[in-house]
């Protein structure tokens, strides 16, 4: 059984103590931010705003401030459980099932009712450009073949019918609004806002170009997610999103969207972008608009691609390295730091392991490969393996001027890093000393039990 909605995944956090519903009145100006980045910082729950000035709209926040949402949205607490799942949900997509109607049908506003001010749509940071939608999962098809794709793309608001949107040139959009306007044509997007967890995590799988990810939702949750037509574009959005924006992008127009606070933790200024025009929106009864902070790492803009990225990785490494045993994008590092197990087959496989994923869609900055009997996801055991199992001068590999870590400030230029691998791995085949071993640690699982029975 898997979340057919936001609200049940909400009730589902709820009972076990991962959200809390604010009843006092917070602005949806910087507050609800604030609030955000707390939670964020301490690891703490995803918040139901009940009463946000000027709005009669509730507004959830924080669906995926800590690594732990991310788990529970595939229904574990299991991480090494969650990667297997998201990495058989990738290879055994299930296409969409198209149902004539559903929950995010129940209020239409099309024409001169298309009004993006009724929704309470936050500021984030002190030098945000405005505010910003930044969790809806923006979905186009392909000019050409016709087959859709998902993603989540940034929207600056602009007035009650446009916003602008922010495309990473990495993003298979940019490919997308590029076809359509060599034709010289829009290209249609629709923004599901409030969508199940499993398609706000699929959304952000690094899948080839003509993948739609709405199926990669459906492969991980073991059935097709049900989607409805628009009606304004000829699209498909899952049909119990809480809000659906339908619009278009208008071809050849740019405008200024930012400045935004980004996912290094850094401003970027703004650039010139495509802009959002809003022909419908539709909404459930009761509608939750949900928020999500972008920032210093950790926020939900981390949260959501570690999953997607360590199945992906996983499983391209393993095609050509079958000793890879774990692989952690490193939450807490933006992605930029990613660390691998190896149970190495043959002398300096880890610098080929490395050179592999330094050139990898995950586009990181540092790597560092581990023996495979370092938990790489205790960071207290990835500093003891770098600092006894690699000698600087022999196993760091330096790559200057390469295309990676997006949006680095310390980049002397676009796509200009220079990238790092550390081979923290013992030397292949020689003689290494012991790790301390001490008896019986294995037969004291339940520990913090034990000691409470004690006490
Ligand atoms: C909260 C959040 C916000 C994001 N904002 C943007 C954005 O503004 N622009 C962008 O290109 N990618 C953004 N991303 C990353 C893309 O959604 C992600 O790379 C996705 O896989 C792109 O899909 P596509 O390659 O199918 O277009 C964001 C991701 C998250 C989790
Ligand atoms: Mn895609």
């Amino acid at each position: 059984m898997s979340f057919k909605d936001l609200r049940q995944f909400l009730d589902y956090l709820a009972e076990r103590g991962e959200l809390v519903t604010i009843d006092e009145p917070v602005d949806p100006r910087y507050e609800v931010a604030a609030y955000i980045r707390k939670s964020s910082d301490l690891g703490g729950p995803t918040l139901l705003f009940k009463n946000v000035r000027g709005f009669d709209m509730p507004v959830v926040g924080g669906v995926f401030c800590s690594p732990k949402k991310a788990l529970l949205a595939l229904e574990t607490t299991d991480h090494r459980e969650a990667v297997a799942r998201f990495a058989a949900g990738l290879h055994e997509p299930i296409e969409p099932r198209r149902v004539a109607s559903g929950p995010c049908k129940e209020i239409k506003l099309v024409g001169d009712e298309v009004d993006l001010t009724r929704l309470p749509i936050c500021t984030y940071g002190e030098q945000d450009g405005g505010a910003y939608i930044t969790v809806g999962v923006g979905i186009s098809k392909d000019p050409e073949t016709g087959v859709p794709n998902a993603g989540m793309y940034r929207m600056h608001y602009y007035d009650r019918q446009h916003t602008g949107l922010r495309i990473s040139p990495y993003a298979d959009l940019h490919v997308m609004l590029a076809r359509a306007e060599a034709q010289g044509r829009p290209l249609e997007h629709a923004v599901a806002l409030g969508v199940d967890p499993l398609v706000q995590l699929a959304s952000q799988a690094h899948v080839p170009y003509g993948t739609n990810e709405v199926a990669i939702a459906g492969g991980l949750r073991g059935e097709p997610v049900e989607v409805v037509a628009c009606e304004t574009v000829d699209l498909e959005v899952p049909a119990t999103a809480e809000i659906v924006l339908e619009g278009r992008l208008l071809p050849g127009e740019r405008r200024w969207e930012g400045p935004f606070g980004e996912f290094t933790g850094y401003v970027s200024p703004a650039t010139n972008s495509p802009i959002f025009e809003c022909t419908a929106i539709t909404m459930r009864q009761g509608a939750i608009f949900q928020a999500g902070l972008t920032g210093a790492p950790v926020t939900e803009n981390h949260v959501l691609k570690f999953l997607p990225l360590e199945a992906n990785l996983l499983a391209a490494l393993r095609e050509t390295y079958p000793g890879v045993t774990d692989v952690n994008c490193v939450p807490e590092s933006g992605e930029f730091l990613v660390v691998i197990a190896l149970k190495q087959r043959y002398a300096n496989e880890a610098k080929n392991v490395l050179l592999n994923a330094l050139g990898s869609v995950v586009h990181p900055k540092m790597v560092v490969v581990t023996d495979d009997d370092v938990d790489i996801h205790n960071m207290t055991q990835v500093w003891w393996a770098i600092l006894t199992r690699c000698q600087p001068a022999e196993d760091v590999i330096i790559v200057p001027r390469a295309a990676g870590g997006q949006l680095d400030p310390s980049a002397p230029a676009p796509f200009t890093n220079s990238l790092m691998g550390m081979d923290a791995t013992r030397p292949f085949g020689k003689p290494f000393p012991e790790v301390v071993r001490i008896p019986g640690v294995e037969q004291v699982p339940d520990f913090w039990r034990r000691l409470g029975a004690r006490g």
